[in-house]
């Protein structure tokens, strides 16, 4: 990324409580900060046992950011948590520079990139509910300050219940575009079930290698890049794992920790694609520090849109970045394939990947008498 006065960013992270993986999480900030198309001129780095209330940081932080601010003069203040809207109007307030906190730094990644139809109406969507949770938490505070000190009430509030109805408004008409677009995809799913082929789809954490591995196993092109979020929409394609077993592959949006839960909701149909497989193949960083927590942050979103009854391949990826691992199957006592380590980038292991899925496969359909009449309605309530 270009240095240049434009796009220059002070991020701030906090160490909360002695977080073990506080490195891989700063890291993962400047991933994201980038990936924003910002440019980090310098990270500020502090150990806290507990947010601050008012500011997130303690006042001694402040004012070094605030000098920070003065000499550097970045376009924004990151921080890589989420904080309150109290917090940041206050250290809007304060230090008189864009905040951005890092829901609103993911979602102005996809605001950026998004260029499907479907897309730009999700993000829309999340950007509305988003500012609209904040002007409600808003309003509260105000509300209590006024009554406080003394001031008479009015027309503050009824500016703020007017930009609640026009986000309301704005939102139900989101909503009834969007579910046109879900009705299509619909209609094309139930095609693909009609096929009567197993549906497998790709998941993992952004960045561990799916649409690299969505490559390499249909010969396709889509988008893979080193940044996080590179894919933001579903694509699905027909494929040959052996001459006699054809399966429908999707390769979709990855998955990050703390995924808002307003964005996880906006961005429904594209992940619908996943709940609706019949088995996922977790594609997983091997090489990366953080792998452990960050298959646990997929399955915490996986169980969020009821996914998580669906059988999963792992598929420990980026073997060549790590020492001593060669491309190999693991197998439960009751010979079920559970993990498969490879490297996409580089070949290794692709074999041994479609005989692990052809073996899957068949073990779920010898094995799974109760899933059979499942029927995933995630979105139900
Ligand atoms: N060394 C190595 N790099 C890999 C391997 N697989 C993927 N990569 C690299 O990892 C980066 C991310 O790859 P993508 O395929 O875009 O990852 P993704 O999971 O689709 O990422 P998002 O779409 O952003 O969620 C790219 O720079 C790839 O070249 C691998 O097996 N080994
Ligand atoms: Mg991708």
């Amino acid at each position: 990324m270009q240095n240049s006065p434009k796009n220059l960013v002070l991020l701030i992270a906090v160490n909360l409580n002695r977080n073990s993986e506080f490195d891989e999480d700063v890291a993962e900030g400047i991933a994201l900060t980038e990936s924003a198309g910002f440019y980090v001129a310098q990270v500020l780095m502090t150990n806290r046992p507990k947010v601050d209330p008012s500011f997130f940081v303690g006042s001694g932080k402040l004012d070094e950011i605030k000098t920070l601010c003065e000499t550097l003069k970045p376009v924004a203040v990151i921080f890589n948590h989420n904080i309150t809207p109290v917090q940041e109007r206050n250290l809007d307030r304060e230090l008189k520079v864009r905040i951005i906190d890092r829901t609103q730094l993911i979602l102005d990644i996809f605001a950026k990139r998004v260029t499907s139809n479907e897309g730009i109406l999700q993000i829309e969507l999340a950007q509305q509910s988003y500012i609209a949770t904040r002007l409600v938490r808003r309003w509260t505070h105000l509300e209590r300050q006024r009554g406080g000190i003394g001031l008479r009430s009015g027309s503050g509030e009824k500016q703020i219940e007017l930009d609640k109805r026009a986000i309301s408004d704005k939102v139900t008409l989101l909503k009834k575009r969007l579910a046109l677009v879900v009705k299509q995809r619909d209609t094309q799913r139930k095609a693909r079930l009609k096929s009567g082929l197993p549906t497998l789809s790709i998941v993992g954490y952004t960045n561990a290698g799916k649409s690299t591995l969505f490559n390499a196993l249909t010969k396709a092109k889509v988008y893979a890049e080193n940044r996080l979020f590179a894919t933001l929409q579903t694509t699905s394609r027909h494929l040959f794992i052996d001459e006699t077993n054809e399966v429908v592959l999707s390769d979709t949006v990855g998955f990050i920790r703390d995924l808002p839960h307003k964005l996880v909701a906006a961005f429904r149909a594209t992940l619908e694609e996943t709940v609706y497989a019949q088995l996922l193949l977790h594609v997983v960083d091997v090489a990366h520090a953080s792998r452990i927590r960050q298959m646990e942050d997929v399955n915490s979103v996986l169980s969020e849109i009821n996914a998580d009854t669906i059988p999963q391949l792992v598929v420990y990826n980026k073997i060549d970045l790590s020492e001593n691992v060669e491309p190999h199957i693991t197998y439960s006592d009751e010979q079920e394939p559970l993990e498969v380590f490879v490297s996409a980038y580089q070949n290794q292991g692709l074999d041994l990947l479609r005989q692990a899925i052809i073996e899957k496969l068949e073990w779920i359909k010898n094995n799974n008498n109760q899933q059979q009449d499942l029927v995933y309605e995630p979105w139900k309530n």
